[in-house]
């Protein structure tokens, strides 16, 4: 991989922030755009902008054409069998309470199990509390290994015949572990459980394919594949999105509106009421063109060396606690850490003068955080164009920090 070529694609890489050049770590909370996603936003606004699935004329063909492509341009990134399995929506949380609001609480009742792992992001915890208090279902968690993985054993032990429900995050946006997807599904389907996936944090990393990994739903955010924000991807069996209804209600989404009752489209279109998010959806589609054309395997490698070099170079700080396996093979990339008698915002504050941007807090895991016996930690990300130039400079200003509050107390 050109990182140097791949760096020129980036626009916002290139500048100074706090008069030092800009050190992107951030990419687990947003990743940045490419060029191609930013001209082709810009494109469609000058020259294609119409509302879709309505008009005869040409404009609004066009941009029918392109939102439709973009689906097209998904299904294939994740292999589904069909894009009426495809549905655009603002992002994996969106995603996920729909799973929850219309699957879930239609499907569930007193004496079922939920169960879900202590790792996930609020956004796959919540809506499962709200299914679980509503119906009357129990929410169950997968113990964790000390490393902050998951043994199948585990599994095995955890889903019962009860169980309704499975969902997992394929990658922690906090422990950087790579959930086994495809074994969990499996131990999930035997039992008769839906396996869904929360895919936020490995969509823009590892290569996706749903009908290998045989889930029943998945969601994820075109923000954090260079796409933009406000888009994302609800992915589902056809046979199981066939018996859902709808979560919103109104233009675009119906076939008949009598006084007293309607019909929806067919699918996927009876999930999008409203004029949808059309520029997302194709600036979406530009996305993946971009990391298809870079190579999901090639990002991988590249991430999986970057992984080793920080877990080498971050561990040669004294003081300093990280979290999440060590073995760099059973992680996506990101790390987080604490620096002893340092708090992360503290961290995050002094990195910032040096033009090092990285994530300080309970990274939208707080159940997390408490497994962890954290109250916050802070988190570097990278994607592919991060390079260990990068690391080292965080690592030198990790250093900076810790003198700097040695000296202060
Ligand atoms: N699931 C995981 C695993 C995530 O990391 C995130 C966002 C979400 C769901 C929600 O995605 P959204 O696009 O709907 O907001 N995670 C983070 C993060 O780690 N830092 O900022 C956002």
């Amino acid at each position: 991989m050109d990182i140097k070529a791949i760096r020129s694609q980036f626009p916002i890489l290139d500048q100074e922030v706090n008069g030092h050049p800009l050190v992107y770590l951030d990419s687990s909370a947003t990743s940045q755009k490419p060029i191609s996603v930013i001209e082709t936003l810009e494109k469609y606004y000058k020259e294609i902008n119409s509302n879709v699935h309505r008009g005869v004329h040409t404009l609004g063909t066009r941009a029918t054409d392109a939102y439709e492509g973009a689906r097209e341009k998904v299904r294939k990134f994740i292999n589904a069998k069909s894009t009426q399995e495809v549905i655009f929506t603002r992002g994996t949380t969106t995603s996920l309470n729909w799973v929850a609001s219309s699957y879930a609480m239609a499907n569930l009742k007193e004496g079922d199990e939920i169960v879900i792992t202590v790792m996930e992001h609020h956004s796959n915890i919540i809506p499962w509390q709200q299914v679980a208090k509503k119906t009357g279902a129990t929410l169950k968690y997968f113990p964790l290994q000390e490393d902050g993985t998951l043994s199948l054993d585990a599994v095995q032990a955890t889903i019962t015949a009860n169980t309704k429900i499975v969902s997992v995050t394929h990658v922690s946006n906090v422990l950087g572990t790579i959930n086994p997807i495809k074994e969990i599904a499996k131990i999930a389907h035997e039992n008769g459980a839906v396996m869904v996936v929360d895919e936020a944090q490995g969509a823009p990393h590892l290569k996706i394919d749903v009908q290998d990994l045989d889930v029943d739903f998945l969601g994820f955010s075109g923000h954090k594949m260079c796409g933009p924000t406000g888009i994302g991807i609800l992915y589902g069996k056809k046979h199981l999105l066939e018996n859902m209804e709808p979560v919103e209600f109104g233009g675009e989404m119906i076939d008949f509106v009598e006084l007293y009752d309607s019909t929806w489209k067919e699918l996927p279109w009876k999930f999008e009421g409203g004029t949808p998010t059309i520029a997302g959806a194709i600036g979406l589609g530009a996305a993946i063109d971009f990391l298809n054309e870079v190579g999901l395997d090639n990002i991988a490698e590249h991430e999986l060396k970057l992984s080793q070099y920080a877990l080498e170079k971050l561990s040669t700080i004294e003081g300093i606690s990280i979290y999440g396996p060590m073995d760099p093979a059973k992680r996506s990339g990101l790390v987080t850490f604490n620096i002893e008698d340092v708090h992360p915002h503290d961290v995050a504050t002094v990195l910032d003068a040096e033009g090092i941007a990285v994530r300080a807090g309970h990274h939208c895991a707080q159940p997390l955080m408490r497994w962890l016996k954290a109250t916050a930690t802070a988190r570097a990300s990278y994607y592919l164009y991060n390079t260990e130039e990068d690391i080292d400079k965080l690592v030198s200003g990790l250093v900076k920090t810790k003198e700097y509050f040695s000296d202060v107390f």
